[in-house]
C-alpha cells in the first residue's frame, strides 16, 4: 500500500476498525437482518441524492456472487480533494467513519436523511467494495479491502459529458456475517416501500443469480398508491384516496388515508423514509386532527346528537389504513429502541396540516364523511358492549382463580421454559395427540370448529367465542392492557393442522389471532408450526416419511421405484395413529418446527401477507397458501 497514506490515515483505519469489531453498534446485528441493511444503507444514499431533487432512478442488483451493485444517476458524490483531509471527498465518505452515525447505543437506526453516512460502515464490513463515480465526461473510480483504499482515486475512463451518478458494487464479509446469501424478496419489500415514499422516483432490482428477477418499482402518487396496494384484497368503503401535504415549522408532512370494511387498524408512520414502529409525535398529531376533525363534523351535521358521547380515537380508526410520513432535518429518536420520533414540532404540524386539509375534504364530500361517521359510530357501540363483555369474564376468572379451560390437557411440568402447547384443529386430532404426546411437558389444546377470523370481527363478538377464551386462558398472559408475558405459560406454542390448505388456512386464521392480540409472543419467537409428514413409504418393512413432493422423489430415487412400495398421502393429521404423530410431528428429538417470525425492517408487509390471506378475493389468498405449502415455511 502507498506511502502517502500517512499518519492521519491511521487514525482513519482506527475508525472503521470499530465498526468491524462491533458491527451489531453501526447496523443491528450480524444476522441476515443486519445483510441487508448494508443494502438500505447503500439505497439511502442514493435515495437522499433523490430527496434532494437530483436522483431519478436507482438500480439494484444481486450479482451472480452475492454481492450487490447499487447504481444512481445522481449529481455524482464529489471527487475533489477535500484541504482538511488531504483527499478526495469520495475517499473521505467511504473511509471516515461519520460522527453523528445512524445507529445509537442500542444498534438501531436513529437518523436518516444524512448524505453519505453509512457508506464507510457498509466499506468497513466488506471484503472489497467498488465506487464509480460518472462526472464531467469521466469515470473516477476507487477500490477498498476491508474499509482500506487500495489507491488514491483513479480516472479510469470516459462517459458521455451529459452523464453523471455514481455506482457503488459490494461483497459483504464472510469473517463478519452470519450469512451472506440475500433474499430477494426481503429486498423487493423494502425496495417498493422506498419507492412508495419517494414519489417519482423508480427502483429497479434484479436478481442475476440462478434464479433470475427483475422488478421495476415506480409509484407516481407515492404514498396515495402505498394505502391502495395495502388495503388490495380487502373492500374500500369509498373511492378516494384521502391525501394531505404540506410543510410547517421544518417539517414536511404528507398523510394518505382510507377506510376498508374491516375491524382493524393498519397506520404506518415514517420519518425520513425510516419506519417509526413505535410512532411518535408525527403519529400523535395525526390521530388527533382525525379524532378532533371527525368529532367537530358529526356534531355539526347532526350524525352525532348533543346528549352522545364524543367518538373515540379508536372508532375513528377502526378499519382505517393509514400512512404517515414527515421529512425533518434533525429527527430526535426516544423510547428504549430509539424508534419514537420525540420532535415536537412535528406533532403541530401534523396536526395543523391534517385538520385543515381533512375539514375541508369532508366538507366537499359529505358522502364520504356520512360513510366513516356512520362506521365510527356502529363501533363505538360495539366497543360499549365489548367493555361489558370484557368486565363479565374478568369478573368470572377473578372468581374460578383463572380457570384453565375444560378441553387442555395440561402437562404436569410446571416451568414455562420447560413446557410446550400444542394448538390442534378438530377432536380426532387432538385425541392422537393426547395419547402421543410426552405428558410431563407437552400440552394439548384441542380447538373445534371453525376458528374465528378476528379481521372480521367486532371486539364484543371476539371476547364471546370459545376458541379465542380457551387460548387465552391457556397461554396465561392476558391481552390488552393486562397483556402480561411474564405470565406466559408456555415458552412453545405450536400450531398443528394437517398439512393441506384447509390446515394452512387455520394456522393463518390462529397467527392473524396471536398477531393482532399478542403480537409479542411472535416477536419474542414463542410461536411455532409443527410441520406433519405429507407421504408415508413403507417397503419391505421399513418405513420412510416425506415432508414434500420434493423429498418424496428424493427417497423414491433411493429405494427404487417398483411394485413393493406402498406409499400413503396423509390427508389429515386423524389418519395418524399416536404413534406416528409421535415420531414425526410431535418427538422433540424427530420432528420439524417452523419459527414464525416478523421481519421489523419490512413492517407493512406483515399486515399484507395476512390481508392476503385473510381478504375476501379467494385468488391471491389461494396464490400465497400454495407458495408456501410448496416451500414448507410460513414466515410472516
Ligand atoms: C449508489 C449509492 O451514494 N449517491 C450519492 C451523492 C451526491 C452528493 C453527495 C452523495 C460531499 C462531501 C459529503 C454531489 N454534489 N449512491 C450514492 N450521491 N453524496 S452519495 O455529497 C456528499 C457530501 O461530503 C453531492 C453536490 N453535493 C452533494
Amino acid at each position: 500500500m502507498g506511502t502517502e497514506y500517512g499518519a492521519d490515515q491511521i487514525q482513519i483505519l482506527e475508525g472503521l476498525e470499530a465498526v468491524r469489531k462491533r458491527p451489531g453498534m453501526y447496523i443491528g446485528s450480524t444476522s441476515v437482518r443486519g445483510l441487508h441493511h448494508l443494502v438500505y444503507e447503500i439505497v439511502d444514499n442514493a435515495v437522499d441524492e433523490a430527496l434532494a431533487g437530483f436522483c431519478d432512478m436507482i438500480d439494484v442488483t444481486i450479482n451472480e456472487d452475492n454481492s450487490i451493485t447499487v447504481l444512481d444517476d445522481g449529481r455524482g458524490i464529489p471527487v475533489d480533494i477535500q484541504k482538511k483531509a488531504g483527499k478526495s471527498a469520495l475517499e473521505v465518505v467511504f473511509t471516515i467513519l461519520h460522527a453523528g452515525g445512524k445507529f445509537g447505543g442500542g444498534g438501531y437506526k436513529v437518523s436518516g436523511g444524512l448524505h453519505g453516512v453509512g457508506a464507510s460502515v457498509v466499506n468497513a464490513l466488506s471484503e472489497w467494495l467498488d465506487v464509480e463515480v460518472y462526472l464531467n465526461g469521466k469515470i473516477y473510480h476507487q477500490r477498498y479491502a476491508r474499509g482500506k483504499a487500495l489507491k488514491p482515486v483513479e480516472i479510469t475512463g470516459e462517459c458521455p459529458p451529459d452523464q453523471h451518478g455514481t455506482k457503488v458494487s459490494f461483497l459483504p464479509d464472510k469473517e463478519i456475517f452470519e450469512e451472506t446469501v440475500f433474499d430477494y424478496d426481503t429486498l423487493k419489500i423494502r425496495l417498493r416501500e422506498t419507492a412508495f415514499l419517494t414519489k417519482n422516483l423508480k427502483i429497479v432490482l434484479r436478481d442475476n443469480r440462478e434464479e433470475k428477477h427483475e422488478r421495476t418499482f415506480h409509484y407516481e402518487g407515492g404514498i396515495r398508491e402505498f394505502v391502495t396496494y395495502l388495503n388490495k384484497g380487502k373492500a374500500p368503503l369509498y373511492e378516494n384516496v384521502l391525501y394531505c401535504e404540506g410543510k410547517k415549522d421544518g417539517v414536511y408532512v404528507e398523510v394518505s388515508m382510507q377506510h376498508n370494511d374491516s375491524y382493524t387498524e393498519n397506520i404506518y408512520s415514517f420519518v425520513n423514509n425510516i419506519n417509526t414502529p413505535e410512532g411518535g409525535t408525527h403519529l400523535a398529531g395525526f390521530k388527533n386532527a382525525l379524532t378532533k376533525t371527525f368529532n367537530d363534523y358529526a356534531r355539526k351535521n347532526k350524525l352525532l346528537k348533543d346528549n352522545e358521547a364524543n367518538l373515540a380515537g379508536e372508532d375513528i380508526r377502526e378499519g382505517l389504513t393509514a400512512i404517515i410520513s414527515v421529512k425533518i432535518e434533525d429527527p430526535q429518536f426516544e423510547g428504549q429502541t430509539k424508534q419514537k420520533l420525540g420532535n415536537s414540532e412535528a406533532r403541530g404540524a401534523v396536526d395543523a396540516i391534517v385538520s385543515e386539509q381533512l375539514t375541508y375534504f369532508l366538507e366537499q364530500n359529505p358522502a364520504v364523511a356520512k360513510v366513516i361517521c356512520e362506521k365510527s359510530i356502529l363501533a363505538q357501540r360495539a366497543r360499549a358492549a365489548a367493555r361489558k363483555a370484557r368486565d363479565l369474564t374478568r369478573r368470572k376468572t377473578a372468581l374460578d382463580g383463572m380457570a384453565l379451560p375444560g378441553k387442555l390437557a395440561d402437562c404436569s411440568d410446571k416451568d414455562p421454559v420447560n413446557c410446550e402447547i400444542y394448538i390442534v384443529e378438530g377432536d380426532s386430532a387432538g385425541g392422537s395427540a393426547k395419547d402421543a404426546r410426552n405428558k410431563a411437558n407437552q400440552a394439548i389444546l384441542p380447538l373445534r370448529g371453525k376458528i374465528l377470523n378476528v379481521e372480521k370481527a367486532r371486539l364484543d363478538k371476539i371476547y364471546a367465542n370459545a376458541e379465542i377464551k380457551a387460548m387465552i386462558t391457556a397461554f396465561g398472559t392476558g391481552i390488552h392492557d393486562d397483556f402480561d408475558i411474564t405470565k406466559l405459560r408456555y415458552h412453545k406454542i405450536i400450531i398443528m393442522t394437517d398439512a393441506d390448505v384447509d390446515g394452512a388456512h387455520i394456522s393463518t386464521l390462529l397467527l392473524t389471532f396471536i398477531y393482532r392480540f399478542m403480537p409479542e409472543l411472535i416477536k419474542q419467537g414463542y410461536v411455532y408450526l409443527a410441520q406433519p409428514p405429507l407421504y408415508k413409504l413403507e417397503k419391505n418393512k421399513r418405513i420412510w416419511y416425506a415432508y414434500s413432493e420434493e423429498e418424496l422423489d428424493q427417497i423414491l430415487k433411493e429405494v427404487g421405484r417398483d411394485n413393493n412400495n406402498k406409499i400413503q398421502r396423509y390427508k389429515g393429521l386423524g389418519e395418524m395413529d399416536a404413534e406416528q404423530l409421535w415420531e414425526t410431528t410431535m418427538d422433540p428429538e424427530r420432528r420439524i418446527l417452523l419459527r414464525v417470525t416478523m421481519d421489523e425492517d419490512t413492517m407493512s408487509e406483515l399486515d399484507l401477507t395476512f390481508t392476503t390471506l385473510m381478504g375476501d378475493q379467494v385468488e391471491p389468498r389461494r396464490e400465497f397458501i400454495e407458495a408456501n405449502a410448496k416451500y414448507g415455511t410460513l414466515d410472516i
